[in-house]
């Protein structure tokens, strides 16, 4: 059975109204503007040495009470592991060394809202990215004492082709909800590596004990944001229990999401979120369109000015 498009352009129409008229009062900003406000954001936030982590090291780790308070994770794990009970698991099972997978968290429970427009990670975004960065997959992974390591790898793999601009085109916000050490199968990162602009060799992918790679311990409450250029995996676990850990990637606004957020927004999420929320959601993207062809406002709203925050 075919789908309807007569009736799904007909529902984004309506949703990218609902989201166009949320820019009368909170307008996105364009050019010079985008930097000035992100810059007022990076100092109402207290962000200058994480902004100095992205670029020399390619990541920034915000420590536990700059994203959100401590308690805040507790229920976003909690959540996640009510929803691993009846939801379906992704098909990437625990030997991939992602362990246990759920995709497109998002409508499932506002506590993933929260944590996506969470003040501090989303000016990181912005850093990353620009004011039309759209999220990409709201993903958890809960990692066992089975799980293995995860070969060491760029997020920029197998979405671009390389070489890789500089700018950043996709990157990587983890929620933290329970402590990363050695045992409990930490992220590893290799600083630096985000200037490559490659992917990651073959005779790499397996080197977590290389010199150049540093496990990120840390404890719960904390959240890594990655340039989508930057060398990481994952050790194995070995302690018992469970890794949980919420993975928020984000794309630039030409790039397509590996998830469709337009389908699933309703007009209750545009309404009870800033507007900054729908342009995730990709509803202010002029593109994908069908007969409906692309709104006005969707056409004013294509970056132009050549600010890489735009
Ligand atoms: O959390 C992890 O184990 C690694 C996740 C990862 O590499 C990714 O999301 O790209």
């Amino acid at each position: 059975m075919a789908i309807d498009a007569v009736q799904l352009a007909a529902d984004l129409m309506e949703l990218r109204g609902l989201a166009n008229a949320k820019l009368e009062d909170e307008p996105m900003p364009n050019g010079e503007d985008a930097g000035k406000r992100l810059q007022a954001d990076i100092e109402r936030y207290d962000l200058k040495s994480e902004i100095a982590d992205l670029e020399t090291k390619g990541y920034a780790i915000l420590p536990p009470g700059k994203a959100k308070p401590v308690e805040f994770f507790d229920r976003l794990r909690e959540t996640i592991l009510r929803l691993a009970e009846t939801r379906r698991h992704g098909e990437l099972g625990p030997a991939t060394g992602l362990g246990t997978t759920l995709f497109h968290l998002l409508p499932h429970d506002r506590v993933f809202e929260e944590a996506l427009m969470a003040p501090a990670p989303l000016t990181l975004v912005t850093y990353l990215l620009g004011y039309r960065a759209k999220l990409s997959q709201s993903t958890a992974l809960i990692k066992d004492s089975r799980a293995s390591a995860l070969g060491i790898h760029a997020d920029h793999s197998g979405k671009l082709p390389a070489p890789w601009p500089n700018i950043a085109q996709y990157c990587n916000v983890t929620w933290v909800t329970t402590d990363y050490t050695r045992e409990n199968g930490a992220v590893c990162v290799w600083p630096g590596s985000h200037r490559f602009c490659r992917p990651v060799p073959d005779d790499i992918v397996m080197g977590h004990d290389r010199e150049e790679v540093e496990v990120l311990e840390m404890p719960k409450g904390s959240v890594v944001v990655w340039h989508g250029s930057l060398w990481h995996g994952a050790i194995p676990r070995t302690a018992e229990g469970q890794r949980v850990t919420l993975v928020l990637p984000h794309v630039r606004d030409h790039i397509q999401p590996q998830e469709i957020y337009w389908a699933t927004t309703t007009p209750e999420m545009i309404a009870r979120n800033p507007a900054r929320f729908s342009t995730l959601m990709g509803l202010h993207c002029t593109n994908p369109w069908i007969q409906d062809g692309p709104t006005q406002v969707g056409l004013e709203m294509r970056p132009v000015t050549g600010s890489q925050f735009e």
